[in-house]
């Protein structure tokens, strides 16, 4: 009776090492192939705009330092945090052998980059932060986090350490929002409105690329959902503002 327990645990110890292992293999089996043209194309697109994204939270940061000069100096820390991402990211393509296409990526940001424009003419700093340190740094945490999981190795360790800075940048808008609450979240649900939607259209534009670099849709909206609303509860608004808000992103 002890001795085949012994041997039943064993047995179990024993499968559990294959599991363990066959699990192992099947992560690194699941990669993709890097070298394949559709992924150089897929990743063309996909490199450009992380960079020009890295370059346009660059210029907000330091834009959004106009408008709070007292905190010139922390703003210009994740301004330049980010000019470090964009140097990262050129560097994953550079070793992948991709050339950006920049183009593509400009256009990808023009509409949200447009309004962030025109909020900051306005002074609006709620809007801005909303869409810089909320909205993209919520969405490029989103899209890190599942590109970790299946990229090279060389562009994994940039991003591992990129998505920490991200969260940090996450970080600074939510203090900003929690501290001025009363006064900004009419602005910040109006902002919300009209950006959250920007979002998801750009997050559909990405998806098929994306899907190339065998990242999933539904985890990059997963991903993004769980930043986003984790950073609406710790500015202090209540689960029906939140959920209100959200659905900002389905109407
Ligand atoms: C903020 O610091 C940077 C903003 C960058 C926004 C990036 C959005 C990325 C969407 C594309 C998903 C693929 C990610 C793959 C990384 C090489
Ligand atoms: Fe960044
Ligand atoms: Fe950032």
């Amino acid at each position: 009776m002890h001795n085949e327990l012994k041997i039943n645990d064993m047995q179990t110890l024993e499968s559990n090492k294959k599991t363990i292992e066959e699990s192992n293999n099947s992560i690194s089996l699941n990669l993709p192939d890097f070298t394949t043209d559709s992924y150089k194309d897929a990743y063309s697109r996909i490199n450009a705009i992380v960079i020009e994204g890295e370059q346009e939270a660059h210029d907000n940061y330091i834009s959004i330092a106009t408008l709070i000069p007292n905190e010139i100096e922390e703003l210009t820390k994740l301004a330049r945090m980010e000019m470090k991402h964009k140097k990262g990211f050129t560097a994953c393509g550079r070793n992948l052998g991709v050339e950006a296409d920049m183009e593509f990526a400009k256009k990808f940001f023009s509409k949200l980059h447009g309004n962030f424009q025109i909020a900051l003419e306005k002074g609006n700093l709620t809007t801005c932060l909303l869409i810089q340190a909320i909205l993209i740094e919520a969405f490029a945490i989103s899209a890190y986090n599942v590109y970790i999981r299946v990229a090279d190795p060389f562009a994994k360790k940039i991003t591992e350490g990129v998505v920490k800075d991200e969260y940090l940048h996450l970080n600074y808008g939510q203090e900003w929002l929690k501290e001025n609450l009363s006064t900004c979240k009419e602005e910040l649900m109006e902002a919300n409105k009209v950006n959250l939607p920007l979002i998801k259209k750009m997050l559909d534009e990405v998806a098929d690329d994306a899907s190339v670099l065998a990242m999933d849709r539904e985890e990059l909206m997963e991903e993004f959902m769980i930043a986003y609303q984790d950073t609406l509860m710790e500015i202090g608004l209540d689960n029906r503002e939140i959920a209100r808000m959200a659905m900002a992103a389905i109407v």
